[in-house]
């Protein structure tokens, strides 16, 4: 591993950027950790958290006691800055990469030669490109890489993450990286940062073609897991179930089916694969479709649920999750969520009790549609129970007290 110790600033205190953050402070980097967030700036500065991620706790702490951690509302001069910003999607699916350009607007002031740039957020190809292109207007009295070019002052690569939530930890050290670099110099350099700490491959390519990779992984799994969404419509339809189905299949050397749910959710695969729908629309049909049917996936749900209120005695549902999966905090674009909010509305006269070990208050959208409980209460006051996520702790259920309930079991818990 390379052994010299830079001064960092890192962008962005989410997921990914709190994680890389710290993992770069404990092998000796000088960190300053950027959020425009006051409340998560203080909250670092204090040593703790605002996200729940294995192991994280204890390391932020050490690092911010040792002073090799800050953070910060502004970015400082710094040898790098790496940027791990949000970039959601607007209404029609287009990407939105105003907070990439928002990062990249705060560090242009602090750029010195010699200072190396990567972009970390999942992004639409090109936009690293573009991220050089608006340092080029914010800073004329810098030179940039250019393609068939050697020497600059700045370096810009792309780097994408590739951790999966819940094992961040382990992913960030243990996991190849791709480095795509805007020249071949730009990624050598970002190579040479991240070996500091990775101890899987670091894979050299151009920044395009390590923008697309990162799409790729999370359009391969959307489609996968839409292929076991569909065959759990397809099952219902024809009476099979699917979880045997799909371990008897599974048993083929070849085949390796994921495993149905109520959807996709969280900020990344969810998401992902419209960047390149939106690239290349005529011709990303399979991603597109798998898109749609896991999107659609909550709405089958909630008529499942209707359907079983049309039948039931008593009219008080059990939602046992609300995360986008299982063991996480996460509600960015959960499906449990989803499926709970649109219960409330075409479901009004329903009594929605939500069990959700991971938060201890209702997001917004249910406050008074919804109560929170914990589970057990929840599962003894229903007379349907929905199971949405398979936290730990709902799989250690005592499966007596289902006894005379309604079940619709997403996950395949109860199988
Ligand atoms: N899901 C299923 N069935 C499955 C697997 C997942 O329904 O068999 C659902 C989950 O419940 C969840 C969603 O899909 O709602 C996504 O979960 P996930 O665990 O597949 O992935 P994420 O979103 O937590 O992390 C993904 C990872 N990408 C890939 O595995 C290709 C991770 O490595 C990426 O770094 C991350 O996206 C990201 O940030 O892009």
């Amino acid at each position: 591993m390379n052994s010299e110790k830079l001064k960092i600033t890192v962008v962005g205190l989410g997921y990914i950027g709190l994680p890389t953050a710290a993992m770069l402070a404990s092998v000796g980097h000088d960190v300053v950790g950027v959020d425009v967030n006051p409340s998560v700036v203080d909250t670092v500065n204090r040593g703790e958290i605002h996200i729940v991620e294995r192991d994280l706790d204890q390391l932020v702490q050490a690092v911010v006691s040792q002073g090799k951690l800050r953070a910060s509302l502004t970015p400082e001069q710094s040898d790098a800055y790496i940027i791990a910003v949000p970039t959601p999607f607007k209404n029609d699916h287009e990407p939105d990469t105003s907070y990439v350009e928002s990062a990249a607007r705060a560090i242009a002031p602090m750029l010195q030669p010699g200072a190396l740039v990567i972009l970390e957020s999942t992004s639409p190809v090109g936009t690293t490109e573009q991220v050089a292109a608006l340092l080029v207007t914010l800073r004329p009295d810098l030179s940039f890489p250019k393609q068939g070019t050697t020497g600059a002052d700045i370096q810009v690569a792309y780097c994408p993450e590739r951790v999966l939530p819940g094992r961040i930890m382990t992913e960030l050290v243990d996991n190849d990286r791709v480095i795509g670099g805007i020249t071949p110099v730009c990624a050598e350099r970002a190579r040479s940062l991240y070996q500091t700490f990775v101890r899987g491959e670091c894979v050299l390519t151009d920044a395009r073609s390590a923008e697309m990779t990162k799409l790729t992984e999370n359009a391969f799994r959307d489609l996968n897991i839409g292929f076991a969404n569909e065959l759990s419509l397809i099952c219902d339809r024809l009476g099979i179930n699917v979880w045997e189905l799909i371990a008897l299949a599974n048993r083929h050397p070849r085949v390796n089916i994921l495993n149905p749910g109520p959807g996709v959710g969280g900020h990344c695969i969810a998401v992902d694969p419209w960047f390149i729908v939106h690239a290349a629309p005529e011709e990303a049909r399979l991603i597109r479709t798998a898109r749609q049917v896991n999107d659609g996936k909550p709405h089958w749900i909630v008529d499942k649920v209707l359907d079983a209120l049309s039948k039931a005695e008593g009219q008080t549902v059990a939602c046992l999750g609300l995360a986008f999966k299982a063991d996480v905090d996460d509600l960015r674009e959960s499906p449990a969520l989803a499926i709970v909010e649109i219960l409330a509305q075409r479901a009004p006269s329903a009594k929605l009790l939500v069990a959700e070990p991971f938060i201890d208050h209702l997001p917004r959208t249910l406050v008074g549609k919804a109560e929170l409980a914990p589970a057990e209460e929840a599962i003894e006051r229903a007379d349907i129970v929905v199971m949405l996520v398979d936290h730990k702790t709902f799989k250690s259920l005592d499966r007596s007290r289902l006894a005379d309930k309604t079940i619709i079991d997403t996950r395949g818990v109860w199988r």
